[in-house]
């Protein structure tokens, strides 16, 4: 056990790995070539008015031509591994259910390029690509008929790359895809579905997740791992005593009810079930027990807390208070600079869950990363934020917190989502007309820490 506690305040444990991110709709574009059929991105994307600019992953940052060079700049890095996620509907195109061959080709190509240059390929299977197929046959993930057709891709994936990714994570953040996407309808489908439906929907998701896992171990060698990534919402005690402390862990399980909690206990909270009255999701036993699958490793996206928590006399045992008007964020508004956030994430799902591996499959910041004439990206707010929040993930390993890993998100300024190319977390700043790439200062930076394996 000592030999994981450092004692130090800088230095991680000396087999942790550090790493970048991608998602496929983000950066490969390609959008129609060889033989990828269209998902709810792409149509959600190319309609008039939903994207920041109408900006769409058409093109993207052509990561599916510029993947060799692309890796090159993750060598620059010295990082060691990479977390890119695969686009189903480039294997599964339609609804004959029939493999694209070019499609598995691309990332047969991805995988060995990346382990050949030394980098340990963490495939994610749903960045939340659905092939448009589904959602127009079943509804997307209102249809249970989606999760099974999940398990079927994810059996398919293992077999053809299980040979040398050796690490797979599920599905990506559930709440996001799910609550915007099926709920306010902003994110792809752009549905707003009421309540009860909405429970169906997560449940669905949840029970995809579980399909899978069970579809990836029956297709692959005992040495492949698997996990999901989620972001969990993460209560942080407001003042950080023993009583708030506790609060927030009891908090944690609520407010993860529906995702991390039912996949990590193979049960819904009450209060979660009492909450949809005379409607709640429909399920049996068994696909709790799916759910519920034993993992390998779970993967944490944090980029600030979601609730800021104190011990209150009251049924729950705690109270949300409100983020201030003047809490600072980034140059996206939802993203409250709270460095605590990336510490009380690993801890609460230790302490909670007992779990023994964690990977922290994203965090990062967005900045303004302005290039000056001579191409230069003084990016120090996000040397900043790095340099704080890494503070607190080695607090968190340095008490004994299992994180293996950290992904920091992006490799590269990429599409992001309703702000188009508008918002930018990358290391490396792209030039979307020619596709260059140019390296900020923070990229710099991150070189340091991989290197020297400490916060700098
Ligand atoms: C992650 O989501 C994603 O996994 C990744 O693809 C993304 O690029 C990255 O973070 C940076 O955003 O549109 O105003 O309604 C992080 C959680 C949830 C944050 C959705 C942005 C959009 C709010 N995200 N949220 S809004």
């Amino acid at each position: 056990k000592s030999d994981h506690l450092i004692l130090d305040n800088t230095s991680f444990p000396a087999d942790f790995l550090w790493g970048t991110a991608t998602a496929a709709y983000q950066v490969e574009g390609a959008y129609k070539e060889d033989g990828r059929g269209l998902s709810i991105w792409d149509t959600f994307s190319h309609i008039k008015g939903n994207i920041k600019n109408n900006d769409t992953g058409d093109v993207a940052n052509d990561f599916y031509h510029r993947y060799k060079s692309d890796i090159q700049l993750m060598k620059d890095l010295n990082t060691k591994i990479f977390r890119f996620s695969i686009s189903w509907s480039r294997i599964f195109p339609d609804a004959t259910g029939k493999p694209n061959q070019k499609g598995i080709d691309f990332y047969n190509k991805l995988v060995d390029e990346l382990l050949a240059n030394g980098i340990q390929p963490f495939a994610t299977l749903y960045h939340w690509d659905l092939p448009q197929y589904l959602q127009d046959k079943y509804k997307g993930w209102e249809s249970k008929e989606t999760s099974k057709a999940f398990g079927d891709y994810a059996a398919y994936v293992a077999r053809n790359l299980g040979d040398r990714v050796k690490n797979f994570f599920t599905i990506n953040e559930f709440r996001t895809f799910i609550e915007l996407g099926y709920g306010a309808g902003v994110f792809a489908p752009g549905l707003k579905l009421p309540e009860e439906k909405l429970g169906q929907v997560r449940h669905n998701g949840v029970l995809a997740h579980g399909l899978a896992v069970q579809a990836i171990r029956a297709n692959s060698g005992a040495d492949v791992k698997v996990g999901l990534a989620d972001n969990l919402s993460i209560a942080v005690p407001v003042i950080e005593n023993e009583k708030n402390i506790k609060a927030a862990k009891i908090a944690m399980r609520e407010i993860n009810a529906s995702y991390l909690t039912v996949i990590l206990e193979g049960k819904y909270t009450e209060n979660y079930l009492k909450s949809f009255g005379k409607n709640p999701p429909k399920f049996t036993e068994e696909e709790l027990k799916i759910i519920s699958s034993p993992l390998d490793f779970v993967g944490l996206n944090v980029y600030n807390p979601t609730h800021l928590i104190e011990a209150a006399d009251n049924k729950l045992g705690y109270e949300v208070i409100p983020f201030a008007k003047s809490f600072p964020t980034t140059t996206s508004k939802w993203e409250y600079i709270a460095p605590e956030a990336l510490y009380w994430a690993t801890k609460h799902v230790k302490d909670i869950w007992n779990v023994k591996e964690m990977y922290i499959t994203e965090n990062g910041s967005s900045s303004t990363d302005e290039r000056t004439a001579d191409n230069k990206i003084y990016d120090t707010d996000r040397i900043s934020f790095l340099r704080n929040y890494l503070t607190q993930l080695q607090r968190a390993t340095s008490e004994g917190v299992p994180v293996k890993g950290y992904f920091y998100w992006s490799l590269m300024d990429n599409f992001e989502w309703t702000s188009g190319y508008s918002i930018t977390f990358g290391l490396y700043n792209v030039d979307f007309k020619t596709q260059k790439r140019f390296p900020k200062l923070s990229a710099e930076y991150y070189k340091e820490v991989a290197t020297n394996n400490k916060v700098m």
